[in-house]
């Protein structure tokens, strides 16, 4: 069995993963992923009890029980390349033995949900409203760097690539599914579905021009009236498809959800954004004790 050198995994004198602070029994096999590091005992104080709590850099990490169900709620902080390291990082907890440091031979897989925030792109989508997403849509590229076409959807893509004129000089679009399982949990009337895009960037990445020209001033509406199979490309953040895409690769189940606090199409904000977010935790919670 191969090692895994200490510079590959690196961990911290204590045992536990580099960025996360964690030990394997530190964390339950439901996983709550959230953007902002505030927003994660906005969840947990709706627990029974708490076992466990850490933090590094924007990585806080709560464990404990909700109806009777161990669920660990973790923050991302922004980004794709955050996805990376905590995908990476919680894989190894499970799926790799610390102390031999070889790849364990009996697999563990774990059911992670993101309750993140979001702005819409379509005018039917309003603030305050949820969206689970079908599928993530890749802008960043982050997922391209692994050995990964066997978890990606090739047709749509090359529809999305051929409809935007997407240019060579940007990374390749990429899109992965979600998990079907969690979605049947996740979904109801309440929640719009569809295709929830990601950007490795907030402003020029995202379509958003203050002073900069971006490359392609129409992409936005381009993505709006894009449409695969029935399925519309919903929303636009900054980590989903990073998560389905590793998630995939690694052998976990995942599903996001996104409080929409922004209408892109029509230039609106939410007036109290805490509310659908506080709103979708108790949803989503809900969901996933029932
Ligand atoms: C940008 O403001 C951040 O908010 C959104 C984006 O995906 C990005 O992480 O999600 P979170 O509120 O979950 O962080």
């Amino acid at each position: 069995m191969n090692k895994i050198a200490d510079s590959e995994l690196i961990l911290n004198p204590d045992g536990s993963v580099y960025h996360l602070n964690l030990k394997p029994e530190n964390i339950a096999h439901t996983i709550i992923f959230v953007g902002d590091q505030n927003r994660v005992p906005k969840i947990t104080k709706h627990f029974d009890s708490i076992e466990f709590e850490t933090q590094k850099r924007e990585f806080r990490t709560i464990t404990g029980v909700y109806k009777g169900i161990r669920m660990s709620v973790i923050s991302t902080g922004i980004g794709p390349d955050n996805i990376d390291i905590v995908l990476n990082e919680l894989d190894a907890l499970v799926n790799i033995d610390l102390e031999t440091r070889t790849v364990k031979k009996q697999h563990t897989q774990l059911n992670i949900v993101r309750i993140g925030t979001s702005g819409s792109l379509q005018k039917d989508i309003p603030v305050d409203s949820f969206v689970l997403a079908k599928y993530g849509l890749g802008f960043d590229g982050m997922l391209l760097s692994y050995d990964c076409d066997h978890v990606l959807e090739a047709d749509f893509e090359n529809a999305f690539i051929k409809h935007t004129n997407w240019s060579d000089r940007k990374a390749r679009p990429y899109i992965v599914k979600n998990s079907t399982a969690l979605e049947k949990r996740l979904l109801s009337n309440k929640v719009f579905a569809g295709v929830t895009a990601t950007a490795g960037g907030f402003y020029g990445p995202q379509g958003r021009v203050l002073r900069l020209a971006i490359q392609d001033p129409e992409l936005n509406s381009k993505i709006d009236n894009f449409e695969y199979k029935g399925v519309k490309i919903t929303n636009l953040e900054m980590e989903t498809s990073a998560i389905y895409g590793l998630s995939k690769l690694l052998g976990h189940n995942a599903c996001s959800m996104n409080a929409i606090i922004a209408n892109r199409a029509n230039g609106t904000f939410s007036e109290d954004p805490y509310k659908p977010v506080e709103e979708l935790i108790i949803y989503t919670l809900d969901k996933l004790s029932s």
